[in-house]
C-alpha cells in the first residue's frame, strides 16, 4: 500500500471529522517521524503539544509496558496499588493539595467547569443552577456540548446546540472587560488558556494573568488554568503560569501529562476546592487506571531530569530571533513563549498557509495552519539547538520557494 492507498481507505470508512495534511506517519522516535514510504520527517506539531518529551521516549514506553503486563484497570471501585503513588507524586510536583484524575483534556476542563460550580453553591453561596463562569473570546477548551456553548468559534459550535448556559465571554487579554464581569456576584470562576493555543498562540501582554488572578481573588472568583496545551514546559516554565508566578486555584493539566502515550488528564486544587465532590459525584472508568498513573509519573520524571522547560526557554528565544529574521513578504507576524510558537502567513498570489505547510511537508517538516493563516511551529522539547537550525533551514528554504 501505498500513501493515497491509506488516505483512500480512511476516506471510506472513517468519520470525516478531520482533513489532515496529506502524510501518512508509520513511526515516531524523538523530534522524528517517518511516513509510510521511509520518509523522515521533524515534526513541529508535537500532537498540539501532547509530545513534549519526544515520540516514543523509552523511558515512558517502558513505564508504560511493565504495567499494562501487570495490571491495566481495576476501575475505582476498588482501590489499586499505583494511583495513589501518581496522586502523591502529582499534587507534590505542581504544588496542591489533591488532583482528580481524568483522561481526556475535554474531561479536564468539564470536572474544572462541575467542581467550579459546586464550589460556588456550596463555599460561595450562589443561588442553585445561577453560577456563571467567565470565559475568554477565541477561547478552546475540548470539543464536548457544554465545552463549544463557551467557545466563540462557529466551526465549533455551530449546528450542535441547544447550549449549555452560565457562560459570560470577555475579550482575552481585557482587564477592565474582565473587572466587569466580575461585577456579577453568581460568578464562580474565570475559566483560561495562559496563552491561546487554537486562536493562533495569542500571547496576552505581560501582567495580564497575575492581574486576572488579582481581581478574581478580590471578587472571590477562583482562576482556573487551562494548561492543557501550554503546560509541562511547553512555554519555558513547568507552567505557563509560572512566568508570572500565578498559582490557578484549579490546574487543568492534559496531552504531555503522558508524552503522548496514552491519554490522561488530571484537575488539581486544595482541599477547600477539590473536596466538595462527594464520593459518587464524579468520574470515569479509565480515570486514574495504573497504566495511566505509571505512565503520567515518568512522563513527568522526564520533564524534570531532562529539563525540558529550561530547554524551551533558550531555544525558543532562538527559534523567534531565526524567524524573525526571514524577512519574506509572507511571513507577517511572529509570536510565541519556549517552543509554543506561530506565524501569521500573508497569503500571496493565491497561496496560503496550507500551501506552505504542504511545501514544508515536501521539505521533511511538518506543521499545520490553524485558523488559515497562522502556522503554529512546536516541536518535541528534546529537540537539541542544531536540530533547530536545521529545522529552521527547511522553513528559510521552503519559504523561498514562494
Ligand atoms: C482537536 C485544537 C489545539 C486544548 C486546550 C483542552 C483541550 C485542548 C487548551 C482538549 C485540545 C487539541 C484538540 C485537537 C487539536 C488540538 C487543538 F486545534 F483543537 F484547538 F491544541 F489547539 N484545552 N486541543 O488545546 O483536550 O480533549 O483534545 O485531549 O480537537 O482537533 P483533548
Amino acid at each position: 500500500m501505498n500513501t493515497q492507498d491509506y488516505i483512500q481507505r480512511e476516506d471510506k470508512y472513517g468519520a470525516h471529522n478531520y482533513h489532515p495534511l496529506p502524510v501518512v506517519l508509520d513511526r515516531g522516535e524523538g523530534v522524528h517521524v517517518w511516513d509510510v514510504d521511509g520518509k523522515k520527517y521533524y515534526d513541529f506539531l508535537s500532537a498540539y503539544s501532547a509530545v513534549n518529551q519526544g515520540h516514543c521516549h523509552p523511558r515512558i514506553v517502558k513505564a508504560m509496558t511493565d504495567q499494562a503486563s501487570r495490571l491495566t484497570l481495576t476501575s475505582r471501585a476498588f482501590f489499586n496499588s499505583v494511583l495513589g503513588e501518581f496522586e502523591e507524586y502529582v499534587t507534590k510536583f505542581f504544588g496542591y493539595d489533591k488532583v482528580l484524575p481524568m483522561n481526556s483534556g475535554a474531561e479536564g476542563d468539564e470536572t474544572a467547569i462541575k467542581l467550579c460550580r459546586k464550589w460556588g453553591y456550596e463555599k460561595k453561596g450562589i443561588p442553585e443552577n445561577e453560577a456563571k463562569i467567565i470565559v475568554c473570546e477565541g477561547n478552546f477548551h475540548g470539543r464536548t456540548v457544554t465545552i463549544i456553548s463557551m467557545s466563540t468559534d462557529p466551526d465549533s459550535y455551530k449546528g450542535f446546540g441547544p447550549y449549555t448556559p452560565g457562560f459570560e465571554v470577555v475579550p482575552y487579554n481585557d482587564i477592565p472587560a474582565l473587572e466587569k464581569a466580575l461585577e456579577d456576584p453568581n460568578v464562580a470562576g474565570f475559566l483560561v488558556e495562559p496563552i491561546q493555543g487554537e486562536a493562533g498562540v495569542y500571547v496576552p501582554d505581560d501582567g495580564y494573568l497575575s492581574k486576572a488572578a488579582k481581581r478574581c481573588k478580590e471578587k472571590n472568583v477562583l482562576f482556573i488554568a487551562d494548561e492543557v496545551q501550554t503546560g509541562l514546559a511547553r512555554t519555558g516554565k513547568l507552567l505557563a503560569c509560572d512566568h508570572e508566578n500565578v498559582r490557578p486555584d484549579i490546574l487543568i493539566l492534559g496531552k504531555a501529562l503522558s508524552g503522548g502515550l496514552y491519554p490522561v488528564s488530571a484537575v488539581l486544587a486544595d482541599d477547600d476546592i477539590m473536596l466538595v465532590i462527594k464520593p459518587g459525584e464524579h468520574g470515569s472508568t479509565y480515570g486514574g487506571n495504573p497504566v495511566a498513573a505509571k505512565v503520567a509519573v515518568a512522563a513527568l520524571e522526564v520533564i524534570k531530569e531532562e529539563k525540558l522547560a529550561e530547554n524551551a526557554e533558550r531555544l525558543g528565544e532562538i527559534f523567534r530571533a531565526e524567524l524573525k529574521k526571514i524577512d519574506h513578504p509572507m511571513v507577517t507576524l511572529v509570536r510565541g513563549k519556549g517552543l509554543l510558537n506561530a506565524i501569521v502567513i500573508e497569503p500571496k498570489g493565491g497561496k496560503k498557509a496550507w500551501d506552505v505547510c504542504v511545501a514544508l511537508k515536501n521539505n521533511g517538516l511538518l506543521a499545520k495552519p490553524t485558523h488559515e493563516h497562522i502556522i503554529r511551529f512546536a516541536p518535541p522539547l528534546v529537540i537539541t539547538e542544531e536540530q533547530l537550525m536545521d529545522a529552521v533551514g527547511i522553513i528559510k528554504k521552503t519559504l523561498d520557494e514562494f
